[in-house]
């Protein structure tokens, strides 16, 4: 495999609204970063993903962009921007975009213009019909995709919410526009985009194909070839489908992506068979780690792997896959089962001092639209859904679990400004659960974080952590999950417990030494009591 200076780095993804509020206006913002660049640097992270900062009236926070090329105001200038990008250099640290190429935001010029006339050049930078086509394709936040234009007499489509227009890829002209904006970005020196709903810009509407279209990859590969391909970038595709599609988006020799994220594991608590995220399930632990495996042999050798637990339309980590009985040890658990694996790690804001899922008081102090838009149709709407279960459904997965303010220490609104009120309410639990608590004390996430990033870049392990083979052991264990890496005579495992009980564990192998663990214990018989959450990396003789 031909080597890339991003194998071995670590991802951060900050949603820059909830990151930090330097100016104490209640909204997070660049200078803010720019604050915390050192706290990055020490964690000891790499890229730094930025969830889109583009002009943009945040109907969905950002992903309705209505300038592609200017910076949103409420998170700083241009000047800000260039200022974050060469900060974070002198640090070895470098910037991922975030590129949302499926839609705009009906604020953007070329909407206004588009629905001006239906000879107006823009007009065909959209979707328009005379009559919605496929009316029963919903839109993903709720309520119909089709939009009515009085003064057009004529509808538009979008798949997100009405203020996000989609845009018309069967337009050449699009193509081109997301180009020079690409190109705009990477002569300012961003060095990594991840690309919002990419299988998304193959649709074909009037056939009813929504992702994935004939024209999706020819797409991608000229995208590639025009614009990002011609710069030594990192770049990850969020695109919803199976190992296939992922080998289509990331094999080397197509020329489209790096890598792309898989959500089999992190969506298997919706039930789709009802509706989705708002009727959760139970997690199911040998699922979710034969779906990792699933993915560590299906791209192992030919491609390469995106690992992450939490983004920020998810709940967190802890919630989802571990347990608040055990919050430190599942925290770490769920770090080592992950992060080990072969591929590039992605950590999501807050998730390395263990931040928490928030209940809210009530539906009103949800700011998400998708929320909004589910309560609509199905406690209001089809009534299968009970205001109460909608509550707590919205505890277990609504996208602001994830953009609750970051907790920077037990100070007034958690150290993320002076005072004002930020835009979405903070967890309470930051008296216990902040950056600065969790850096003074040994045994936090936190610290576990440093220490397990430390051991991935050590220059003794590193190659076989990020090209040695994956092979999973003891693949039938439905609460543990074993897995071995290997590269030049070097063999280093993982075990973790994934479950809340002890669990006696006979090691299949001779222990060399112990590289990481989460509990305070020595090690030097092959029979073990495992600990609820255990987790330990060894260095095989
Ligand atoms: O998400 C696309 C997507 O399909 C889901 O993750 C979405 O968040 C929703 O929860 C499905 O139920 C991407 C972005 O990550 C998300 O924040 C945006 O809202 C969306 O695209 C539209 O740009
Ligand atoms: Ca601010």
């Amino acid at each position: 495999m031909e080597k890339k200076w991003w194998h071995d780095k670590f991802v951060y993804q900050i949603y820059p609204k909830s990151f930090k509020d330097d100016n104490n206006d209640g909204i997070g913002d660049i200078k803010g970063i720019i604050s915390k660049l050192d706290y990055l640097h020490d964690l000891g992270v790499d890229i730094l993903w930025l969830t889109p900062f583009f002009t943009s009236p945040m109907v969905d926070n950002g992903y309705d962009i209505a300038d592609y090329c200017d910076i949103n105001p409420l998170f700083g200038t241009m000047e800000d921007m260039e200022m974050l990008i060469s900060e974070a250099k002198k640090r070895e640290i470098y910037i991922m975009m975030d590129m949302v190429a499926n839609h705009c935001s009906s604020e953007h010029r070329w909407f206004k213009e588009a629905i001006k006339s239906k000879d107006n050049p823009y007009h065909d930078y959209f979707i328009f019909r005379d009559e919605p086509v496929h009316p029963e394709h919903k839109s993903c936040f709720g309520g119909e995709a089709w939009e009515y234009v009085e003064s057009l007499n004529q509808y538009y489509f979008h798949e997100f919410a009405k203020e996000q227009p989609d845009l018309n890829f069967d337009n050449p002209k699009i193509m081109e526009e997301i180009e020079n904006a690409i190109n705009f970005w990477m002569k300012k020196g961003i060095r990594g985009i991840r690309f919002d709903v990419i299988h998304m810009i193959g649709k074909e509407i009037d056939n009813g194909i929504y992702g994935y279209g004939p024209k999706l990859h020819k797409r991608v590969q000229e995208l590639y070839r025009t614009s990002y391909g011609n710069y030594d970038i990192i770049t990850v595709g969020e695109a919803w489908g199976n190992l296939n599609d992922a080998l289509d988006f990331t094999l080397p020799e197509r020329n489209e992506l790096n890598m792309v994220f898989q959500f089999e594991c992190t969506s298997s608590t919706n039930d789709n068979q009802r509706h989705g995220k708002f009727t959760p399930k139970p997690i199911d632990m040998k699922y979710c780690k034969d779906t990792w495996i699933k993915y560590q042999n299906g791209l192992n050798s030919k491609s390469w792997n995106a690992l992450f637990v939490e983004n920020h339309d998810l709940g967190r980590c802890i919630n989802r896959f571990g347990s608040l009985d055990y919050m430190k040890e599942s925290a770490k658990a769920i770090a080592t089962m992950i992060y080990f694996q072969k591929g590039t790690p992605y950590i999501y804001q807050g998730q390395e001092i263990g931040m928490l899922n928030i209940r809210m008081d009530s539906l009103s102090d949800y700011n998400d639209v998708e929320v909004h838009g589910a309560y609509k149709d199905y406690v209001l709407g089809l009534k299968d859904i009970t205001h109460e279960d909608f509550m707590e459904a919205c505890y277990k997965e609504a996208r602001d679990n994830a953009r609750t303010p970051f907790q920077w220490e037990n100070s007034i609104n958690a150290g993320f400004n002076l005072g004002t009120k930020p835009w979405l309410k903070i967890n309470p639990n930051y008296t216990f659960v902040n950056a600065l608590d969790e850096l003074k004390d040994p045994n936090s996430i936190l610290n576990y974080y440093k220490e397990l990033i430390k051991l991935r870049k050590n220059p003794l392990y590193k190659d076989t952590f990020v090209y040695g083979t994956f092979t999973a052991l003891d693949i039938d264990n439905k609460d543990i999950f074993l897995y071995k890496r290997e590269y030049n005579h070097q063999t280093i495992i993982i075990l973790v417990n994934m479950m809340d009980k002890k669990i006696p564990y006979t090691i299949p192998f001779e222990i060399d030494k112990v590289l990481l663990k989460n509990y305070n214990k020595e090690y030097d018989t092959k029979e073990i009591l495992l600990s609820p959450y255990e987790a330990i990396v060894y260095l095989v003789k």
